[in-house]
């Protein structure tokens, strides 16, 4: 019985590896390579990826050597979607059935893939697309994307004197992916490879576009040590900043119930954050509770079947910078009220009428 099981979970790992094989040049704690190993172990040889232009191709596809053990096609940035769409009008015409992954990461998804991929979504491609998410455009020297947090640091975010770093708070992705009427939306995160590949089989099961979004750890762009990359993903978890959930048409479940541990936790564990004052970080913590408090809202009733609700942690304001006084008024100044009665740029000034 013991015998059956190591055979099971040997050849679950043989599978894994045969279809993302090692010896690419990703970063030690890459969670891209891990999602990928994890995504390709789930969805099995007979699949084709389409994948856009970033660090997942730069690190497994560089001529002659490839990582891939399924038919890989790197396509330019911006045509993921477009290009698994073709695979798939073409395999349909053929009477093929494959499974067909678009992969591109947040740069490619949020910004400058998102035209393709709504296009997908709107024609009901048969096709899982999968965004692996590290929060900036990490192959060309990490430059903010519209999946960078408020507040973190890349190259074209700064933090300084005058300058917070990021302003902008993450693009919802997931729900313009719900709003278009995906047939399955999730998130995931290499933190949990089980639910991570439990995700990639269930959309693959499914019919029409899917989409999955794998939170995924880049060390060089988090400034933290690459053997934190999965300590860091869970704490991301647990303090609600990453919201590990699916969507099956209209049903609603949260997969991995956070402790709601303060989002100090996770910001200070990277050196993206270390600028933030304690004010700063209370404001991140505000929007995360906003973001819970309206989710809970959304899907109250799913919520009440969960039989579970976000215990939110307390914010508190003011314990940063101190406030700047504001100067008092100039005794000297002509208040207004002292020239009612004259006219001032053309308009004369009335006593306010009080009803008797
Ligand atoms: C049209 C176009 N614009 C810009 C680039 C340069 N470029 C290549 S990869 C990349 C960053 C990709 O970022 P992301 O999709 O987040 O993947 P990551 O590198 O983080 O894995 C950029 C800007 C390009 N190849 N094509
Ligand atoms: S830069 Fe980041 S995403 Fe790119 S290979 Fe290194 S860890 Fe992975
Ligand atoms: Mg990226």
């Amino acid at each position: 019985m013991k015998d059956n099981a190591y055979a099971k979970i040997e050849a679950k790992q043989a599978e894994t590896k045969r279809l993302f094989y090692k010896g690419h040049t990703a970063c030690a704690g890459c969670g891209m390579a891990i999602a990928i190993r994890h995504m390709l172990g789930a969805a099995g040889p007979n699949t084709i990826v389409s994948g856009a232009t970033s660090c997942s191709e730069i690190v497994s596809s560089q001529f002659p050597r490839t990582s891939w053990g399924v038919p890989y096609i790197h396509v330019a940035f911006e045509t993921a979607a477009s290009v698994a769409s073709g695979i798939d009008a073409g395999l349909k015409s053929l009477g093929k059935n494959v499974n067909i992954i678009a992969l591109a990461g947040d740069g490619g998804t949020y910004d400058i893939g998102l035209q393709a991929l709504s296009g997908m979504v709107d024609r009901k491609q048969n096709v899982l697309y999968v965004c692996y998410d590290n929060e900036c455009y990490a192959n060309t020297g990490i430059q903010r994307s519209g999946a960078t947090p408020y507040g973190a640091w890349t190259t074209t975010s700064p933090n300084g004197k005058f300058s917070l770093g990021n302003i902008t708070f993450k693009k919802q992705i997931c729900e313009m992916m719900i709003a278009q009427g995906a047939s399955y939306v999730a998130t995931a995160s290499v933190a949990y490879p089980e639910d991570l590949k439990n995700k990639v089989r269930k959309a693959l099961s499914l019919r029409g576009p899917k989409f999955i979004l794998i939170h995924s750890p880049c060390p060089p762009a988090w400034k933290c040590d690459s053997s934190k990359s999965i300590e860091i993903s869970k704490l991301a978890i647990d303090s609600g900043m990453f919201v590990v959930y699916e969507m099956e048409g209209n049903r609603f479940t949260i997969n991995i119930k956070p402790r709601f541990i303060p989002v100090e936790q996770y910001l200070r564990s990277q050196g993206r954050f270390k600028h933030l004052t304690d004010d700063d970080v209370a404001r991140i913590q505000i929007r995360v509770n906003y973001d819970w408090k309206r989710l809970g809202r959304r899907y109250r009733k799913r919520f009440m079947t969960m039989g579970w609700f976000p215990n939110l942690p307390k914010v508190k304001l003011g314990k940063g910078k101190k406030q700047e006084k504001k100067p008092k008024e100039d005794k000297n100044k002509i208040h207004l009220r002292e020239k009612i009665g004259t006219r001032i740029h053309g308009i004369h000034l009335r006593k306010k009428k009080t009803r008797s």
